[in-house]
């Protein structure tokens, strides 16, 4: 490995100023239900403002633009160098490019008609040679921020600390074994929590890339995980002192960068924020892709964690279902797009979360327009999801067909054992009086056709 060097320095560019577009070619992508399948820069399903089933549509999905891959991503991947050279850029982290950035990205989110974005803290900023420096330049940039989503009427869907990048969480943020790491962690969740309420920003999300082990001979498991709640219960103490009134929430992530994440899946979560007394506080923000990653289907923990309670927000990406690893592609699946639209609208909605695209252009993807098509394509995808889940609880056969497969559990016996009123000898006496089950269908054809006939 040793003849990769690191990446190579772009050209100097010219600097773009306050004033100057960052996508001059590209004007606001409008609804046109009729343009021509090669008219990739309008949006044929996505109608921000039409009415359906009770809310408007950029009601329902909520979209956001996330920063890092949208911003800071540079193509680079483990053996080659960026490709993703943004005329704003010029290979330097200043605080002069930052704000060219930051330009750059609300001209692009006001060009797409998306209303929120969010952002690690060291997305926007440098960091310093100290705490305070880093702070101070967080202070700028966010202050900048402020003045951008006003001016574009965009708003912040979360925000998050980066406890992960950096070399001093390589063996975690909460769960190091060094208490110095973890009060830096804990200063940067500080920050990040006061960054968040200037900016009014609905949820703060925690996902602990680090959190977790390489090895378990190393590892003291009991121990990391008391320590990652205890910072938990840090965040919330400090969120209700400062008066932040946004929803926290866990992403889940079984592996990658760490072999063993904690946050493994959102069943785990659950039962993790139970055992230490966390779940009034928190709820999930569900990535498909690491729901893939962690064995299950595209849509399982969006409905797993939603059933449960605990659905907060969606990183509406996907992975590459011939790889084990996160890809963090755009969503284009219409039939994944529309379970996970029937799962939302089954709750009524996402709010104060939304569908976050988490995803990365490929590196291959290197023209400006990638970015918009991109975009354009996966809210797409989600506004057809949507309308398909909407045909689906209207027309009721799906949802009905569930019901009635469970309606024993309504009367007798079932409703008993539902209401926990129940015991086994009632059980056995039951089966003695009814004698053996009948042999019921699980029809999964059946279901899966009449899927396909809304899809
Ligand atoms: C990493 C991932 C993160 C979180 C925020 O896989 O999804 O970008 O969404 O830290
Ligand atoms: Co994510």
């Amino acid at each position: 490995m040793s003849s990769f060097a690191p990446a190579a320095k772009r050209p100097k560019r010219g600097k773009a100023s306050a004033d100057s577009e960052a996508f001059p070619d590209i004007k606001r992508i409008e609804y046109k239900p009729d343009a021509k399948p090669d008219d990739l820069l309008c949006f044929k399903h996505y109608n921000a403002k039409e009415e359906i089933y009770g809310k408007t549509m950029e009601e329902w999905l909520r979209f956001s633009v996330c920063y890092w891959h949208t911003f800071r991503g540079t193509g680079a991947d483990p053996f080659g160098y960026p490709t993703l050279i943004r005329p704003w850029e010029d290979g330097d982290d200043s605080m002069e490019i930052a704000k060219a950035r930051i330009r750059a990205a609300f001209e692009f989110f006001s060009k797409l008609g998306i209303k929120y974005w969010t952002f690690h803290d060291r997305d926007i900023a440098p960091e310093g040679e100290t705490l305070e420096e880093t702070n101070r330049n967080l202070d700028e940039i966010s202050d900048l921020a402020l003045e951008l989503q006003k001016k574009h009427d965009v708003k912040l869907l979360w925000g998050t600390a980066n406890l992960f990048a950096n070399p001093r969480y390589m063996n975690g943020a909460g769960t190091n074994p060094d208490p110095h790491v973890l009060a830096y962690a804990g200063a940067q969740v500080k920050k990040m929590l006061e960054i968040t309420k200037k900016l009014g920003g609905v949820n703060f999300v925690f996902w602990g890339g680090r959190e977790g082990y390489q090895t378990i001979l190393n590892t003291d498991v009991k121990r990391e995980l008391d320590h990652m709640a205890a910072l938990f219960k840090m965040a919330v103490d400090y969120k209700k002192k400062i008066g932040f009134t946004g929803q926290l929430l866990i992403e889940p992530k079984p592996k990658e960068p760490t072999k063993h994440q904690y946050d493994y899946d959102a069943q785990t979560v659950i039962g993790f924020l139970k055992t230490y007394n966390l779940d009034g506080d928190f709820k999930l923000n569900i990535e498909p892709n690491h729901t893939t990653l962690a064995g299950h289907g595209y849509e399982h923990d969006v409905i797993v964690a939603s059933k449960l309670g605990f659905l907060g927000s969606v990183d509406s990406n996907t992975g590459s279902p011939d790889l084990g690893w996160d890809t963090d592609q755009f969503p284009m699946d219409v039939k994944g797009a529309t379970l996970v639209m029937k799962a939302i609208l089954e709750q009524d909605g996402l709010t104060p979360g939304g569908l976050n695209f988490d995803c990365k252009v490929r590196r291959e993807s290197t023209d400006l327009e990638d970015m918009f098509v991109s975009h354009i394509g996966a809210m797409d995808t989600f506004a057809r999801g949507l309308r398909n889940a909407v045909r689906i609880l209207t027309e009721g056969l799906l949802p009905t067909a569930v019901k009635e497969r469970y309606s024993g559990f309504d009367t007798g016996i079932g409703k008993k054992v539902e209401d926990g009123k129940a015991t086994l000898e009632e059980l056995e006496q039951y089966v003695i009086e009814h004698g053996e089950p009948a042999v019921l269908s699980g029809r999964q054809e059946r279901y899966e056709t009449l899927l396909n006939r809304y899809v």
